[in-house]
């Protein structure tokens, strides 16, 4: 038997995980013992893994195979009984979360710095989805902390480096280990949703061009199984699909700036009538038609308004969910359903009890995410499926699908400002001033504007009565727009400030109007409550979305 190693350690003091697992770049990973310590203190969180049975991958980035490699040693050292690898160490976050599901395994790490850069110098990650298949919840994410900051030594075994390259079951000290197909299983979820005829026959209609950028990420190769394999779309329609460990040089966040290569040929003359991309490890989604695009707070609303098109949800919806940053336009499609429309704090994390609970049936964010009860992430590919049944079902364009819906519902304008790599200690401050000022703000009008309430949004769980405090600072206004400021939990250098602006627009001639455009006197008066141009002495948003 393979002798099981105790490893003398350190504790480290940085290792909270923030919105969603731990992410650093990649040299803080590779320190000694750093990545061992991390996994080694959920293990402990989690109260051992004696026979437990857990799946690992990740989105390809650099440092995958070698920490995929520390993680199997460390796993079988640690009496785990049984691992399930993605072949060549891949597997999107969606099909780490389907494939814990499916096997009722008792979780699984997943690998990845979703959209942050990836390469030597870039970001990499890690986070632990416990066995509902969601990430896991804040109170076992704080224990991990709390395991980490005393934790002095970790188990590993003497084992060459496995072949991750085929299919293959074996073993690893007492522990078995399956090295497996990652894409199959989470294909086969998509065909038991999606009316996999319809789409195929949507592929073949002359009158319909697609355009699909994986950005050298996680769903190169679940793209060319669904789209090209399963719904016989030509290989053509596929941009950027091969994983690349630092996914061709870019920033593998599909929005308006960094999805560049997708956004010049949408928004080119004769451009294809869909076209989507999707994030590092496969849980984003960003959608656009011919020279239009889809704000993902209208995405997720017009998806859940059009949900009895898709086979998977014709029976109706249990419920909605959105994040509080995320624009309310899909409160208005609850209420029309006559269904609940949760807010939770920014995170997939939050949505996991609701899910649990069949309190919901459709979530979303306004971060690219969108995705239902079939597992416990947000899913992009989903996301892109269920335009393409809208599509395929409605015979419009996205941009006429998206025009009736504001015609039915109006139009929840929204944009988010991203300042990034901001001085941590100027982005602190600009977020504690505007907090100190919030109680004497209700009731202050400027101009038409009337802050109705400001506050520190928190969140009480309504399943687990879990409170979760400190989630970003509102300003509501009467006329139902909002500004929203908070610090975000994914960045890795310096501080990331987003600044959310909402306004509702019901007058059907205005509905067109350019976001910026109409959000101007909201823009402006952010600037003016909390001078955060001035203090980080930026003239302009880093990404406008
Ligand atoms: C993660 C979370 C999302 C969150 C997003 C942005 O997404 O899973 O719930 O909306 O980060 O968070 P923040 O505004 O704190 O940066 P991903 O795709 O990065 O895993």
């Amino acid at each position: 038997m393979t002798q099981i190693k105790t490893i003398a350690s350190k504790p480290f003091s940085d290792q909270r995980p923030g919105t969603s697992g731990l992410r650093k770049k990649v040299l803080v990973f590779q320190q000694p013992h750093y990545l061992e310590n991390f996994v080694q203190a959920t293990f402990n969180a989690l109260g051992g893994v004696k026979d437990k049975q857990i799946a690992v991958g990740g989105d390809g980035r650099f440092y995958n195979l070698e920490a995929l490699q520390i993680i199997i040693r460390m796993a079988a050292a640690n009496g785990i009984k049984k691992i399930m690898v993605g072949r060549n160490g891949i597997l999107s976050t969606p099909a780490a979360s389907c494939i814990i599901r499916k096997y009722k395994l008792d979780g699984g790490f997943i690998l990845s710095a979703s959209h942050n850069p990836g390469g030597p110098d870039g970001d990499f990650g890690i986070k632990f989805n416990t066995t509902n298949g969601g990430p896991a919840p804040e109170k076992v994410t704080e224990k991990i902390y709390q395991e980490s900051l005393s934790l002095t030594s970790y188990l590993s075994l003497d084992n060459p480096d496995i072949d991750l390259d085929h299919n293959a079951a074996f073993t690893v000290g007492d522990m078995q280990v399956e090295v497996f197909d990652p894409v199959g299983d989470y294909a086969d979820l998509m065909a038991e949703i999606f009316d996999f005829d319809l789409l195929a026959e949507l592929m073949q209609d002359p009158n319909f061009s697609f355009c699909f950028d994986a950005m050298h990420a996680v769903t190169g190769p679940y793209a060319d199984e669904i789209f090209v394999n399963r719904l016989k779309a030509p290989l053509s329609s596929l941009l950027n699909c091969t994983p690349k460990p630092d996914f061709g040089g870019g920033h593998p966040d599909p929005n308006l700036k960094y999805a560049a290569d997708l956004v010049k040929i949408m928004f080119a003359d004769k451009a294809p009538v869909f076209g989507a991309a999707s994030d590092g490890d496969g849980d984003r989604n960003m959608v656009l038609g011919d020279n239009f695009f889809v704000n993902p707070s209208d995405s997720v609303a017009i998806i859940a308004a059009n949900a009895h098109l898709i086979k998977g949800y014709k029976n109706g919806l249990k419920g909605l969910a959105r994040s509080m940053p995320t624009s309310c336009a899909l409160d208005a499609v609850a209420e029309d359903l006559g269904i609940d429309c949760f807010e939770t704090p920014t995170g997939w994390k939050f949505f996991g009890n609701l899910l649990d609970a069949g309190r919901l049936s459709i979530c979303g964010e306004e971060s690219f995410g969108t995705s239902s009860d079939h597992v416990r992430e947000k899913d992009g590919l989903w996301a892109v499926l269920c335009w393409l049944n809208l599509l395929a079902a409605k015979k419009m364009s996205v941009r006429d699908i998206v025009n009736e819906h504001w015609q039915k519902f109006g139009r929840n304008v929204y944009s988010r400002h991203d300042y990034e790599e901001v001085d941590s200690d100027i982005a602190h401050e600009i977020v504690d001033d505007l907090k100190k000022r919030l109680s004497k703000l209700k009731g202050c009008k400027f101009g038409p504007l009337e802050i109705a309430q400001a506050d520190d949004f928190s969140y009480l769980d309504p399943i687990d009565g879990s409170l979760s405090e400190n989630q970003g600072l509102r300003l509501l206004f009467k006329d139902s727009s909002r500004i929203i400021l908070r610090l975000s939990g994914t960045g890795t250098s310096g501080a990331t400030l987003r600044l959310y602006f909402e306004k509702v627009e019901k007058e059907s001639t205005q509905m067109n109007l350019d976001a910026q455009t109409a959000l101007a006197p909201l823009i402006e008066l952010a600037e003016k409550l909390t001078s955060l141009k001035k203090l980080t002495s930026r003239s302009e948003p880093t990404v406008i979305t």
